[in-house]
């Protein structure tokens, strides 16, 4: 049978590989599988690769400025953490080095569903019934009875709370709390995280008042189901760099009462708009409202572009109005049919 193990010991310097739209659980993974195989096998090399710089609001994450942007040369093994699709590594895959993957043993580390599709031989671990992929990770690693570190406990904990939303989503089941429990006992402690994580997330004073002004703004449409914020050039400006705007107060506008449909457009200099879109639970249509602008999204969760000439600001907003409550409008019709059926 294949472990991981025996993997690990058969190479001298592994590669670990992310999407190149890391997750918290892409970042802690990585780092949790770096250190399991370092405090194990002192003597191996590791590199962690992203194709990406570690995105700013993951960098609670102690370790994040290890994982390198230069696609290394010498590696006799990989391991691709949370990432089972080849559309998730597209530009990494490009760099001609990449080529070096149908030489080496590549392993697939993962929790989402067994759709592995990569243009290289895989050797895959896929633990579905795991909420992290740092989860599958301790779990081979207590399988295998490889030794598991404060640090190495501390990302796994890391990833869980990441992809759990904090142990929030209704998939996590009771075992979940075992292992949180496992990983506290080896070290890991919840409240340092949350702490890191705040601490990171803290912003300038200048920007506390512009949430504010942001809110004062918010229009509320469509008898208050939709919850409307219009960022213009200037703002982008002033302000994106440091914080992007929709992200300062779209929890807000969603957790007001009447609320089902959050919506921020921007507009840029040239005459590009965007929307970015999200839902309450029960309300999930702006997937169909992006695609009606031929962009594409989540249900619950999408955006939009159009690009310069295409429309004014005014007809861009009322188009997207009048594309959310059509949709809302389809969604209550449908919610009585099937009552009365
Ligand atoms: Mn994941």
């Amino acid at each position: 049978m294949n472990s991981l193990k025996s993997f690990i010991e058969a190479a001298e310097h592994i590669l670990v590989i992310q999407a190149e739209n890391p997750d918290g659980d892409s970042v802690a993974s990585s780092l949790a599988l770096e250190s399991l195989i370092s405090d194990n096998y002192p003597n191996k090399r590791v590199t962690m690769f992203c194709n990406l710089t570690v995105p700013a609001h993951l960098r609670y994450l102690k370790g994040h400025d290890r994982v390198v942007q230069d696609f290394p040369r010498d590696f006799d093994m990989a391991i691709l953490v949370d990432c089972a699709e080849e559309v998730l590594i597209e530009k990494t895959l490009r760099n001609p080095d990449a080529a070096r993957l149908n030489k080496v043993p590549v392993l697939i580390l993962d929790h989402h569903q067994d759709k592995i599709h990569m243009p290289f031989e895989t050797i895959n671990f896929i633990d579905e019934n795991a909420v992290s992929t740092g989860a599958v990770i301790l779990n081979l690693a207590k399988k295998e009875n490889l030794q598991v570190g404060k640090d190495t406990a501390t990302f796994v904990l890391a990833s869980i709370l990441s992809d759990t939303l904090g142990l929030s989503l209704d998939f996590v089941r009771a075992d979940d709390f075992r292992t949180v429990a496992d990983l506290t006992d080896l070290g890991a402690s919840m409240s340092e995280i949350d702490q890191a994580r705040r601490e990171l997330n803290k912003r300038p004073q200048f920007i506390t008042k512009y949430k504010a002004e942001l809110l004062g703004r918010v229009e509320y449409l469509l008898d208050g189901r939709l919850a409307y914020v219009h960022i213009p050039w200037e703002e982008i400006q002033q302000y994106s760099g440091i914080y992007n705007p929709p992200i300062l107060v779209f929890e807000d506008m969603r957790l007001t009462e009447g609320v089902q449909v959050v919506m921020a457009v921007k507009s840029y200099k040239n005459g590009k708009m965007t929307a970015k879109m999200r839902t309450n639970p029960g309300y999930e249509v702006v997937g169909a409202v992006a695609a009606k602008f031929n962009c594409g999204g989540h249900p619950g969760s999408a955006g939009c572009k159009v690009e310069p000439g295409m429309y004014s600001y005014e007809e861009f907003k009322n188009e997207l109005v009048k594309c959310t409550r059509e949709e809302l409008d389809n969604l209550s019709t449908t919610k009585e049919l099937n009552e009365t059926e």
